[in-house]
């Protein structure tokens, strides 16, 4: 073991000894062992800044020795240093500091009524000033107050010029934004060149809003007058980061949400949608009653009436068809709990194996393929291990919209110099700053995966080491890969070989090389084969089973891991064991205590052609728009208007919702408990902030009382109970206790006695040996049957804040942010059609058409178009195909073959 330079070195605050820690600072030091040192620049979530020296102490280096005043917030702590955090002239010096502080604001400060909500007020009675001496001396009341955005305001009247503001647009986000105008007392925060919030390349973070210490950025909502009764912790519901958020309640009402900074996850930070995007909760669209069908219309009903609807209708199908005519979609927006449930009643109370969630067009070909490499299909590391890591590749992937927190921690690394490949048709925000932007035409995946390995090969770049302890299929995998011909798949993929080769050697070189995947990798049509790729890549240059390495899937909903580890798949039951296994049944069938069905059931795409087969009778969707999110939109919804009865589980009136038999309202994620585990498989409480609006229930009572009305006894929805059985019945939920969870989680496995794991596969793989996979590049049926009509290929991904099918985020202030999808074309394809920007066009497939807006810019190639799904009005599934990925069935919403007009 080695020695730990600092163990028991020690350090004396105000007389008292106490043990130091390796790179701490005075003021860390101090605020560990609990003693309060004032402060106004600083912010433990940045570096620190030595500005303002509030935070001034004395220090001598031996007891009785000479003092000297220094700012404790970047003095290094060191062995035997004596501190004094309050000595008379200390004292004196800070409320000094203070004063001329104060000299710089209004003059209502220590009067105005911020409740608790203004630091500096706090420092101010701190260092004990009750008036202030020289008022006024800077009037700065003439500064404009800005109230162009929803969600976020400034007074700069009221600024300090601290700083923090700027250097959390910078340190914390990565967006630089603001910034710094004129020099002392005249010096001003600015928004880019001096414009609004709105105006400005703002991404509305927040996170300068959660920093300032007066209320000169302010979070609108954030009511002055009103206290929070209540902080209550909870995880975030929009994607698989996860992130903590505390939310200020009072009278049952959301007050506001910050993200604390203690949260393991994400330290303070959230996007717009974490921190401002909830209002949606109290919605006057929001579902308060069950509705049933009748006579065409939906009406509302009592529970009683919905429930018994339900029972018969079930039954009947069950006695007429048999199980496997009914299914259910589960949702990767409800917790573990309500997961587990819902496959509970499919395969308990139903008999069939017919369930499915939005995995399915989503990562399924992650989970697939990364359990033939591995074993397992979650991510392997943590995101933790940027901290460590050497160089990062991101591969189909725009973290800083979809994920961006982590997308935040990744810029902040490539703009520190961490090397980087972005392999991506877009110039997406992360390819701007990348070593390496691989900007392959979309579907051609493979073919640049299988280059940059050619090329590792060539290099003899390999481990041979890590290949022979530790996989199998080498032989076989390389002598198909040096047969490559290289030419062809340069040619293919657009992307020059020369970069292509230094990509792949410095992955290769890389002491630690970590990757990152998303939806540019599994939603095609050789998503699962890419996915492979991946994992040979890592393995062959040993990038496995360490910290700042592995395989990393962005999660994309925040509880999709939860669904899938749940049983929400048709193939695998809770716990990963597939159904159709003798002794898996045997497994099931004692936990649940009845018979369990022994076929695979249908996945989603096969539920709809099950429909049209006559197969398919009913389907019970809990929280997932498939009217809206599915491809091939109009095959969707004529395959389910040949069901029998359709259930729909929601909290609006999504466009799935409107055409069902039966609607039930959910309560959403702020108004119910349980568990959801993000992508790094850390699962996380969330904790109910207000009660259900109108009559809503959680989805787990729900699902509950159905239970119930078909004869199974199922204790009420309760997350601590419901965590007892599914600790007995998933493996590596063994140790995981709803009271052990605290406030940052525990990340799965979690053994018997509650220790969680950072890192899989550092001994050996789930499946023993990993398993290298080749795979030849294939040009996508989409491609080969309709470019010649449609010569465009169309690529359809998301924006920062929209969130999916955007029942959510559109009823918040986010659609004032962003109202529209809108289409990307590249000037030379604008030009050959005569679009000017801002232009309707028509864009349409062998499938149907949409009309948007375009956008001229250099991001997209010629020849490949870019747009988002998130609004119904321009239903962007009409046009998408019903091609998918070869092994697990999902969809190829990368790649669309498509012409555009001007409308
Ligand atoms: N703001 C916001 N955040 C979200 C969501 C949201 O709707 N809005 N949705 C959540 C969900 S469900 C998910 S799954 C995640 C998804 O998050 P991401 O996985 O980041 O998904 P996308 O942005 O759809 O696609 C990622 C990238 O793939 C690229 N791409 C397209 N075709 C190809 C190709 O052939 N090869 C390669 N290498 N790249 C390609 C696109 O240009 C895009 O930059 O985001 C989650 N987070
Ligand atoms: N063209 C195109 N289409 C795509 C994609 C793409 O890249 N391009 N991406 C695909 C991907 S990755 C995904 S994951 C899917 C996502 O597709 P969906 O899963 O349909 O998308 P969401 O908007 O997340 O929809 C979930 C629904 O759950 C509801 N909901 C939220 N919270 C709760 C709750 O607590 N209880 C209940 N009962 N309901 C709740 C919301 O109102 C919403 O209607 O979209 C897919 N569609
Ligand atoms: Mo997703």
């Amino acid at each position: 073991m080695t020695k730990n330079p600092t163990l028991n070195k020690i350090a004396f605050i105000n007389g008292q000894p106490f043990k130091i820690q390796k790179g701490e600072s005075i003021l860390q030091f101090a605020k560990r062992n609990h003693f309060s040192i004032p402060t106004l620049c600083d912010d433990s979530r940045m570096e620190s800044y030595g500005a303002c020296r509030v935070c001034s102490v004395d220090v001598a280096l031996k007891a009785d020795g000479p003092t000297k005043t220094m700012a404790s917030c970047h003095t290094p702590i060191s062995e035997g240093m004596h501190i004094q955090t309050q000595s008379p002239s200390i004292q004196k010096l800070r409320k000094n500091i203070i004063e001329l502080v104060l000299t710089d604001h209004p003059l209502d400060c220590l009067t105005c009524e911020s409740n608790g909500n203004c630091e500096l007020q706090d420092v101010a009675a701190e260092v004990g000033i009750r008036e202030v001496r020289y008022k006024n001396a800077a009037d700065h009341s003439h500064y404009d107050k800005d109230e162009s955005h929803p969600y976020m305001r400034s007074d700069l009247s009221k600024c300090i010029n601290c700083y923090r503001c700027v250097r959390a647009c910078d340190e914390i986000q990565g967006e630089f934004v603001l910034g710094v105008q004129g020099r002392g007392f005249d010096s001003k925060i600015i928004k880019g060149a001096d414009l609004s919030f709105d105006d400005s390349a703002c991404v509305s973070c927040g996170a300068c809003a959660q920093t300032c210490p007066t209320a000169a950025i302010s979070d609108v909502f954030q009511s002055k007058s009103v206290q929070a009764q209540e902080k209550i912790r909870t995880i975030c519901s929009y994607c698989g980061v996860g992130c903590n958020l505390e939310v200020s309640v009072k009278n049952n009402e959301i007050l506001s949400i910050r993200a604390p900074n203690d949260a393991k996850v994400n330290a303070g930070h959230t996007c717009l949608k974490g921190r401002y995007a909830w209002r949606f909760y109290n919605h006057p669209d929001r579902l308060t009653s069950p509705l049933v069908r009748k006579n065409g219309q939906l009406v509302e009903v009592s529970w009683q009436e919905a429930y018994q609807v339900i029972a018969d209708r079930f039954n009947l199908t069950k006695s007429e068809y048999g199980p496997d005519a009914i299914a259910g979609i589960s949702s990767a927006r409800c917790t573990n709990e309500e997961n587990y449930l819902m496959q509970k009643f499919m395969r308990v109370v139903i008999g069939t194996n017919n369930i499915d969630s939005c995995a399915r067009v989503c990562h399924s070909p992650t989970a697939y393929g990364m359990q033939q490499a591995f074993g397992t299909g979650a991510a392997t590391n943590s995101v933790e291990d940027l901290d460590y890591t050497k160089l990062i590749m991101v591969i189909g992937a725009n973290p800083i919209a979809a994920h961006p927190v982590t997308g935040a921690k990744i810029k902040q690394k490539l703009m520190k110099g961490v090397t980087s490949i972005v392999i991506d048709p877009v110039e997406t925000e992360i390819a701007r700053y990348a070593t390496y932007h691989l900007q392959l035409r979309p579907g051609t995946n493979v073919a640049v995966l299988n280059m940059m390995a050619y090329f590792i090969i060539e290099a003899g770049l390999v481990d041979q080491s890590f290949i022979e302890n530790r996989s199998e299929g080498w032989s076989d995998y390389v002598a198909a890969i040096k047969a490559l011909d290289i030419a062809h798949l340069e040619q293919v993929s657009g992307v020059d070989r020369e970069l292509v080769k230094q990509a792949a050697e410095a992955y290769a070189r890389s002491e630690a090389a970590m990757s990152f995947h998303g939806l540019g990798v599994t939603e095609h049509s050789q998503g699962s084969h890419t996915v492979m790729s991946i994992a040979d890549l890592a393995m062959m240059t040993g990038n496995i089973g360490r910290r700042g390495v592995g395989v990393n899937p962005l999660r994309g909903q925040n509880n999709v891991q939860g669904a899938a580890d749940m049983g929400c798949q048709p193939h695998q039951g809770a716990g990963y064991f597939p159904v159709n296994v003798q002794a898996n049944q045997d497994y099931y069938r004692e936990k649940y205590g009845v018979e369990v069905p022994t076929e695979i059931g249908y996945k989603i795409p096969q539920m709809y052609q099950a429909a049209q087969e006559g197969k398919l009778k009913a389907l019970w969707i809990m929280g997932e728009d498939i009217a809206q999110s599915d491809p091939n939109h109009h095959y969707v919804i004529d395959s389910l208007s040949k069901l029998d009865f359709l259930v729909v589980q929601e909290i609006f009136l999504s466009e799935t919702a409107k055409l069902a038999d039966v609607v039930l309202p959910g309560a959403s994620f702020l108004e119910k408990s349980g568990t959801f585990t993000n992508g790094e498989r850390r699962i996380q409480a969330v904790r109910q902030v207000v009660s259900p609006v109108g009559g809503a229930k959680s989805d787990g009572q729900i699902v509950v009382d159905i239970m119930r009305a078909m004869g199974y006894q199922q204790a009420d929805y309760d997350p601590a109970v419901m965590l007892q059985e599914i600790s007995q019945i998933v493996p590596f939920f063994a140790g995981v206790k709803w009271d052990e969870l605290g406030d940052s989680g525990k990340q799965w496995p979690v053994l018997p006695d509650g220790t969680d794991t950072q890192i899989l596969h550092s001994e050996s793989f789930k499946r023993g040996l990993g398993k290298f996979h080749y795979f030849d590049w294939r040009e996508t049926n989409e491609v080969k049957s309709h470019a010649e009509e449609y010569p465009f290929i169309l690529t359809t991904s998301r924006n920062l804040e929209h969130y999916n099918a955007g029942t959510m985020t559109r009823r918040t202030g986010n659609r004032d942010i962003v109202g529209e999808d809108i289409l990307l074309i590249n000037p030379k394809d604008a030009q050959q059609k005569n679009l000017k920007s801002e232009q309707h066009v028509r864009l349409f497939s062998a499938r149907g058409e949409v009309k948007l807006k375009a956008q001229i810019s250099k991001k997209v190639k010629p020849g490949i178009l870019y747009t988002t799904f998130h609004f119904p009005e321009f239903m962007v599934n009409n046009i998408t195909s019903s091609e998918c990925d070869s092994e697990t069935l999902c969809p190829e919403y990368k790649v669309v073959a498509v012409d555009v007009e001007a409308a």
